[in-house]
């Protein structure tokens, strides 16, 4: 077990300890989910408990009590020969909580004794994930009258509002682990680009992309989406149904999730290999957006700022080509690009692929990684230009001076560039 865990420990419970009265901090594994009667879906650890444990085992529970003579506590899984027997005996806890330093408590009543170990606290942070036996000691707490709750935390907080300013930022190994995990989904992309046809279904190509990760022992870090011509103005487009034409544009949002770490990449494909020149004056229009809200990526920068570098530039762009009208200062005030580009320009990128972030307004600082990813949909034709939706999206690292692109190494943006590579 790395020494990496042991130092996010550290950090934690010296969050805890800011607070004016003993707070704790309960974390537990995901439960597994069923996907209908005994069949389950492939299990996902949590993210939390993977962040600050390096764990990705179900029935272990993290308790941080930074004011207790035992800090750190983990929670083993109740022992059970039958469950064993099916699913296989889940790891030993003792090697990982000697890395950690950590007390280990093997119980039958894990509420029971979690409980126990919560007296002489004020503040719980515990999870909202159903099933969890974190959420479980919420809702037993929750559920007490006055009088039981003695001795007990009396104020619960969510886990994440903790665990997310630690998140936000990523060291070094969380650096490493995204760029492994973009460096396959940018090899995804390319090797796809061969299936982009006329005739091709949506999830022949979203089939292959999924199993080119789970070949290089990757998974998707969601459902990959293909979307084609009208399509991909759906945002989250998920049916998957539709055949690729020639002269439309192909929309491809996927990411492989490798050890634990996501990663995000869209890129636009013209089916066919040839583009028509109304798409690609939309489509230039989003890749300058792209350029400028890149340009922007530095410390010190809140989000807000980025998001605006890109709606002037799609607002700049609509204008020129008709579909807007007016000053374009004016415009962007008044926000008129929204109907065209509704979203936020990103997200912040690490265990999850929306990325657990504080709330209010973050400003960039080093360390973090966002994807800018700004779109421009028209959900039916407006005069000459069809129904379509057109977003590019790259994985970005604000260093110390600005920036640094981590996916470079996939399908380029550059239209004539891409064209050239279909042809070849
Ligand atoms: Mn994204």
């Amino acid at each position: 077990m790395k020494p990496i865990f042991r130092s996010r420990i550290k950090k934690a419970l010296a969050l805890l300890a800011q607070t004016e009265t003993p707070s704790a901090l309960v974390v537990s594994g995901n439960p597994g989910a069923i996907r209908s009667r005994d069949t389950h879906y492939p299990y996902r650890p949590n993210s939390d408990l993977y962040y600050l444990t390096g764990c990705t085992a179900e029935e272990v529970t993290l308790i941080l009590r930074p004011h207790a003579k035992d800090p750190v506590v983990l929670l083993a899984p109740p022992k059970d020969p039958v469950k064993s027997m099916w699913d296989g005996a889940p790891a030993p806890v003792k090697p990982l909580a000697k890395s950690l330093q950590a007390e280990v408590i093997t119980t039958n009543e894990p509420l029971k004794a979690a409980i126990n170990l919560l007296r002489g606290t004020s503040v719980c942070y515990a999870q909202s994930i159903a099933g969890t036996l974190s959420a479980a000691i919420k809702a037993d707490l929750s559920a007490r009258g006055a009088h039981e709750l003695r001795g007990l935390p009396q104020s619960l907080v969510d886990v994440e509002s903790l665990t997310a300013q630690l998140r936000m930022i990523k060291d070094p190994s969380e650096i490493k682990a995204i760029k492994e995990a973009a460096a396959i989904t940018g090899d995804a992309l390319l090797y796809a680009l061969g299936m982009v046809q006329s005739g091709v279904r949506e999830r022949e190509i979203a089939a292959f992309i999924e199993y080119f990760y789970r070949a290089q022992g990757a998974e998707p870090a969601f459902g990959t989406i293909v979307a084609s011509g009208p399509s991909a103005a759906t945002l989250h487009y998920r049916a998957l149904t539709r055949t690729l034409k020639n002269g439309e544009l192909l929309l491809i949002d996927s990411g492989a999730e490798l050890n634990m770490y996501a990663s995000d990449i869209t890129r636009m494909v013209p089916v066919g290999g040839a583009i028509s020149s109304d798409l690609r004056a939309l489509y230039e229009i989003v890749l300058s957006a792209q350029h400028a809200a890149i340009k922007k990526v530095k410390p010190g920068v809140v989000i807000a700022e980025v998001h605006k570098a890109a709606a002037t530039e799609i607002t700049r762009g609509l204008k020129e080509l008709g579909i807007l009208k007016g000053s374009v200062s004016e415009l962007v005030k008044k926000s008129a690009f929204k109907p065209f580009f509704p979203h936020g320009i990103g997200h912040s990128l690490g265990i999850d692929v929306h990325d657990a972030t504080p709330t209010g307004a973050i400003k960039l600082a080093k360390g973090m990684v966002i994807t800018i990813e700004p779109g421009l949909y028209l959900p039916k034709a407006v005069g000459r230009f069809p129904a379509c939706g057109i977003r590019i999206e790259d994985d970005v690292l604000v260093t110390s001076r600005g920036h640094e692109v981590l996916t470079d190494e996939t399908l380029p943006k550059d239209l004539n560039s891409l064209l050239e590579l279909m042809a070849g």
